[in-house]
C-alpha cells in the first residue's frame, strides 16, 4: 500500500515504531491479506449451505447461479440482511444487559448503580404506560425496566419506542409491514429466512433488513440508550480531550475499550476513590489515569469528561506507548491481536465480559451485583502492573486536542431554544432562514483500507463549510475531535459564515458530538424533534438532513445505515461497498427502495464527492420545502444589502 496508512501524526509515529519492533498491526495485516478476495468483497459469495460455497461472476464470464440456483441478488441479500441482523444483535444485546441491570438496580440488587436521572425515568414511564401517581422512583423504575425488558421479546409489535417516530412514518412503516416486533424475532426471523431454500426475493428479504433494522434503533438501541442515561445521567455539555498525548507517564494508564458503559461507568467510579489512589501510589506511580478508546470512550468522555485515548484503529498502537498498565474489554470491535501485540510489552489485556474471551488475555469476568468489587479488582490488577513498565519500551507521544461534547437530544433542545423555553424552534428557523443548509450525521467506523480519520474530516469540512451542521457519534467522532472540529473556536473557523453564526451565538460547534454508535437513536429522536417543532415537513425523509459512515467497516455500521433509510434518510457510505456484485440489487439500495421508505443508499469512496452527494440531498428537499429561495440573498452584492438593510 502507498496510501498513508494514518492522518493522525501521532497514531502516524506508532505505525512507524511497529514497523521497527517488527509487531504487526491491522495495516500490515491487510496487507498480507491483500488482494483479497472478489467474490467477498462484492457480496457474492454464498457459503450458507454444504453444497457451496459458491461465487457468481459480477462481470457474467463465470457461473451466474449457485448450486441451488440462487441468483447474485438473493445471494447478495441475505448476505446483506444478515449484517444488519449481526450488527442489530450486537447493539440491542449490549441494550438488554443494560435493561437487566437496570432492573436490578430498581430492586436495590446492584450496589454501586443508581437512577440519576429521574426526569427521564418519569418521560419513559410515560411512553410504557407505567403508573406514575405517588409512587415511589424505585418502583416505577422497576416496571419501567421489566416492561423495557419485554421488548426484546416482543412477538406482535408495535414496539413502544416506533410510536415516537413522526406519525407519517409509523404510517408508512404499517402499510409497507416494516413496523418492527422486537429484536429477537426479527433477527431470529433474518437468519431463518436466509437459511438455504427459504426467501429468495431480494426486495422481500431488504424489506425484513429493515425490519429488524428498525427493531435496533427504533428498540434495542434507543432503550439502551433511554435506561443508560437514566442510571448513568443525560450527558450535558462539558469539555474533554483526545489524542494518545494524554496517556500519562507517571500514572497507571488504564484503558477501557468496548461498548457497555455498565463496567466503564464502575472503573471511573472505582479509579477516583481515595482507596485505589492510595493503592496506585504504594506501588509507585503519581496517581490513576483512565481514558477510553472506541465507543466505551465516548461514553465516559460524555459523562465524566474521561480523555478518549484514540478510536478503533488506535487500539493496537496505544500499546505501543509503552505506558497502558491494563486494556480493559468488554464487547465488541475489540481486535484479537491485542494480547499479541502486548507480548512485548508489560501491557495486560483483561478481558471482562461473560461472552467474551480472548487467547492470551486476563479473564477478570464483571458482575453487576458486585459490580465494585469486579472494577476494583480489575483497577488494582492495573496498579499491580505499573511496576512491571519496561523503561526501554516507553515511546512518549505528545499531542491532544479539546473538544465539547456531551449533545444529548435533549440538551440541544435546551441549548438551541434559550432560558425562556427549550424547543427545536430556532434551530428549524434557523434551517428554515438558510442560515444552516441542513443536518448531516457523520458516523462509524475506522479502516484501514482508507486512510485513518482522513474520510471523516474531509467530508465534515466540506459539509460545515457549506453551512451544513454535523451531528457525529462512534469513532467518527474521535477523527473529527482530534482535528479540532468539535472545539467551537477551531471548529468554527473552518465553518461557513452563517454556520459560524449561529454556532457563536449558541456558543456550540460546528459538529455536535452525541455519544457512542448506541446513541445514534439520539440523532433519530433529535431529527423527529426537528419534525415535530414544524415547518420543515411532516416525515423524516422531508427534512433536509442526510448520514454518513465514511469509513465503516462493522456490520453494527449496516445495521445502522439501514434503519436511518427505513426511517426515510439518505445515507452515504464510503471505503467499500458489500453489494456490487449484484447490479440489480445494488440499483435498488442505491435508487428504487426511496420510493417506498424516502430514504436510500448511496456509495462514494471520493470524500469531498460523498459530501457534495449530501448537500445535494439537502439541496432536493430544501426545494421540495420551498424553503430554498431565500438563499439567492446570498448571491446580493454589498450595495444591494446595505440598500435593503438600510431601508428596513
Ligand atoms: Ni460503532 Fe463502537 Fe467504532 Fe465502529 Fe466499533 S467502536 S459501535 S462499530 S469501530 S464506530
Ligand atoms: Fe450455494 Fe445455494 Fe448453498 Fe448458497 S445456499 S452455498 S448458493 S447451494
Amino acid at each position: 500500500m502507498s496510501k498513508k496508512k494514518s492522518y493522525d501524526n501521532l497514531t502516524t509515529q506508532l505505525i512507524d515504531l511497529a514497523a521497527e519492533k517488527k509487531v504487526s498491526i491491522a495495516w500490515d495485516r491487510l496487507e498480507e491479506q491483500s488482494p483479497q478476495c472478489g467474490f467477498g468483497t462484492m457480496g457474492v459469495c454464498c457459503r450458507i449451505c454444504a453444497m457451496g460455497p459458491c461465487q457468481v461472476d459480477p462481470y457474467g464470464n463465470g457461473p451466474q447461479k449457485g448450486v441451488c440456483g440462487a441468483d447474485a441478488n438473493t445471494i447478495a441479500a441475505r448476505n446483506f440482511v444478515r449484517m444488519v441482523a449481526a450488527g442489530g444483535a450486537s447493539h440491542s444485546d449490549h441494550g438488554r444487559s443494560v435493561a437487566e441491570t437496570f432492573i436490578e438496580v430498581a430492586k436495590g440488587k446492584a450496589p454501586g448503580y443508581s437512577i440519576q436521572d429521574e426526569q427521564k425515568l418519569l418521560a419513559l414511564a410515560m411512553d410504557f404506560d407505567v403508573e406514575i401517581g405517588d409512587r415511589s422512583i424505585n418502583e416505577i423504575a422497576l416496571e419501567v425496566g421489566e416492561k423495557a425488558l419485554a421488548q426484546w421479546g416482543e412477538q406482535h409489535g408495535p414496539l413502544v419506542m416506533t410510536r415516537r417516530a413522526p406519525l407519517k412514518r409509523q404510517q408508512l412503516w404499517d402499510e409497507l409491514g416494516i413496523t418492527p416486533r422486537g429484536v429477537d424475532r426479527e433477527v431470529v426471523e433474518i437468519m431463518h429466512r436466509t437459511h438455504m431454500g427459504v426467501d429468495q426475493e431480494y426486495k422481500h428479504l431488504i424489506a425484513q433488513g429493515s425490519r429488524a433494522a428498525l427493531a435496533d434503533g427504533w428498540g434495542g438501541s434507543m432503550l439502551a440508550t433511554e435506561l443508560q442515561d437514566i442510571m448513568f445521567g443525560t450527558p450535558v455539555p462539558a469539555v474533554g480531550s483526545v489524542n494518545l498525548g494524554l496517556l500519562e507517564k507517571d500514572d497507571v494508564n488504564i484503558i477501557v475499550h468496548g461498548h457497555e458503559p455498565l463496567l466503564s461507568e464502575m472503573i471511573v467510579a472505582v479509579s477516583m476513590t481515595d482507596e485505589m489512589k492510595e493503592y496506585a501510589k504504594s506501588k509507585g506511580a503519581r496517581g490513576i489515569n483512565l481514558a477510553g478508546i472506541c465507543c466505551t470512550a465516548n461514553e465516559v468522555l460524555m459523562r465524566h469528561q474521561i480523555p478518549m485515548a484514540g478510536n478503533f484503529l488506535q487500539q493496537e498502537v496505544a500499546i505501543l506507548t509503552g505506558l497502558v498498565e491494563a486494556m480493559v474489554v468488554d464487547v465488541q470491535c475489540i481486535m484479537q491481536s491485542l494480547p499479541e501485540v502486548a507480548a512485548g510489552y508489560h501491557t495486560e489485556i483483561i478481558t471482562t465480559s461473560k461472552i467474551a474471551k480472548m487467547p492470551g488475555a486476563k479473564h477478570i469476568e464483571f458482575h453487576e451485583d458486585q459490580a465494585l468489587d469486579s472494577a476494583k479488582e480489575i483497577v488494582k490488577a492495573a496498579c499491580d502492573n505499573f511496576q512491571n513498565r519496561k523503561a526501554e519500551n516507553l515511546h512518549l507521544v505528545e499531542g491532544s486536542r479539546d473538544m465539547v461534547v456531551g449533545f444529548s437530544h435533549e440538551t440541544i433542545n435546551y441549548l438551541l431554544g434559550g432560558s425562556y423555553r427549550a424547543s427545536y424552534r430556532p434551530l428549524n428557523d434557523n434551517i428554515i432562514n438558510g442560515k444552516i443548509r441542513g443536518i448531516g450525521a457523520v458516523v462509524g467506523c475506522n479502516n484501514p483500507k482508507s486512510t485513518h480519520d482522513e474520510y471523516h474530516i474531509a467530508l465534515v469540512k466540506e459539509l460545515i463549510k457549506n453551512n451544513v451542521i454535523v451531528l457525529t457519534t462512534g469513532c467518527a467522532a474521535g477523527s473529527l475531535a482530534k482535528e479540532g472540529l468539535l472545539d467551537p473556536i477551531s471548529g468554527g473557523a473552518m465553518a461557513g459564515e452563517t454556520l459560524r453564526e449561529v454556532c457563536e451565538t449558541v456558543g456550540i460547534p460546528p459538529v455536535l458530538h452525541m455519544g457512542a454508535c448506541v446513541d445514534n437513536s439520539r440523532i433519530l429522536m433529535a431529527a423527529t424533534a426537528v419534525v415535530k417543532e414544524g415547518g420543515l415537513g411532516d416525515d423524516l425523509s422531508e427534512i433536509p438532513a442526510a448520514g454518513a459512515a465514511p469509513e465503516w467497516m462493522s456490520e453494527k455500521a449496516i445495521a445502522i445505515g439501514q434503519y436511518c433509510v427505513a426511517s426515510g434518510v439518505y445515507v452515504v457510505f464510503g471505503t467499500t461497498w458489500p453489494t456490487h456484485g449484484a447490479p440489480e440489487l445494488t440499483d435498488y439500495l442505491f435508487d428504487g427502495i426511496d420510493k417506498e421508505v424516502g430514504g436510500k443508499w448511496a456509495f462514494e469512496p471520493d470524500p469531498i464527492k460523498g459530501a457534495q452527494l449530501m448537500i445535494a440531498h439537502i439541496d432536493e428537499k430544501r426545494r421540495a420545502l420551498g424553503i430554498d429561495k431565500k438563499k439567492e440573498r446570498v448571491l446580493m452584492d454589498m450595495a444591494m444589502r446595505r440598500e435593503i438593510e438600510g431601508g428596513a
